[in-house]
């Protein structure tokens, strides 16, 4: 025998107590990011490096959101200086393609960026959908979810309530979708203008610029942004959205700082 005997029973009983403690640790962050993509990836590794308390949820099984290819069917993207040293600051090996452009593989920045925001702390949770938002005193104050495959289902077969998640800062790392700004838009609360047509030039430096708190409590990174402000989609171009998820992070930091509020 080469592995070490133990019970079926055991093994079942090691996850389940295992996933309740994660659960019981993501009830109450000091930062939930909504979206597992390129910004929240590195928006949440910089705010766990800080060692603050980070859930990352996201509706599918896999992390990486759009980051696992360029476009097209091709698995290579695209940065712009200087988002080509994050690259580097990740390990992941770049080439000039032109001046100031610089191509990767996706598939290994992909997988590095998941490994950094991992060992950083931040906690995940897979296959879980954003649904609502916890508002109170004119504040986000966390997220509403459930497991993702019950929204695929019909009503009178999964019934199933969700179940909120606290947290002092939410970030919306949904990418088109914006979808934690949508719940803010159906209550009148926020007016998203829709994403641009495409104009890599005025793009990236616009989306860095514009990611920031959009309400209170709520900040709004990577192509969410461009819902917001109606500014001009990149395609396969990708520094943007790690210098937008960076930018989130400072923003998150600075607003803990300045609103008091303890973190854990
Ligand atoms: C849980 C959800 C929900 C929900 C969505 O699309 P992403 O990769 O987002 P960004 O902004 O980090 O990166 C955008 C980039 O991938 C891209 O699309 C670019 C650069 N496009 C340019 C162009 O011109 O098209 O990741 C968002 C993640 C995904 O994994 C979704 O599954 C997840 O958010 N998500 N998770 N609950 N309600 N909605």
């Amino acid at each position: 025998m080469i592995f070490h005997p133990v019970k079926e029973s055991e093994v079942t009983i090691a996850i389940a107590r295992a996933f309740l403690n994660h659960l019981e640790y993501c009830a109450t962050s000091d930062v939930i990011i909504v979206g597992g993509g390129p910004s929240g990836l590195i928006g949440g590794r910089d705010i766990a490096n800080k060692g603050l308390k980070v859930t990352l949820v996201e509706r599918n099984n896999y992390l990486g959101g759009g980051f696992w290819s360029g476009g097209y069917f091709m698995n290579k993207f695209t940065v712009r200086a200087p988002a080509h040293e994050v690259l580097a600051e990740l390990g992941v090996p770049c080439s000039e393609a032109g001046e100031g452009l610089y191509v990767a593989d996706a598939p290994y920045a992909c997988s590095q960026l998941i490994a950094s925001a991992c060992k950083s702390g931040v906690k995940i949770l897979n296959l879980t959908l954003l649904e609502d938002i916890i508002l109170r005193e004119a504040r986000v104050k966390g997220v509403v979810i459930n497991w993702s495959p019950v929204t695929y289902l019909p009503h009178e077969i999964a019934a199933l309530d969700p179940i909120p998640l606290e947290a002092k800062v939410v970030i919306d790392a949904t990418g088109h979708d914006a979808s934690v700004l949508r719940k803010l838009e159906k209550r009148g609360l926020v007016k998203l203008e829709g994403e641009g047509a495409l104009c890599i030039e005025e793009s990236e430096d616009a989306i860095v610029e514009r990611t920031g708190e959009v309400y209170p409590g709520l900040i709004a990174t990577g192509m969410a942004v461009a819902s917001v402000y109606g500014l001009p989609r990149m395609g396969p171009t990708f520094g943007a959205m790690l210098l937008s998820g960076k930018k989130a992070a400072e923003v998150a930091l600075n607003i803990l700082n300045y609103t008091g509020i303890p973190v854990s």
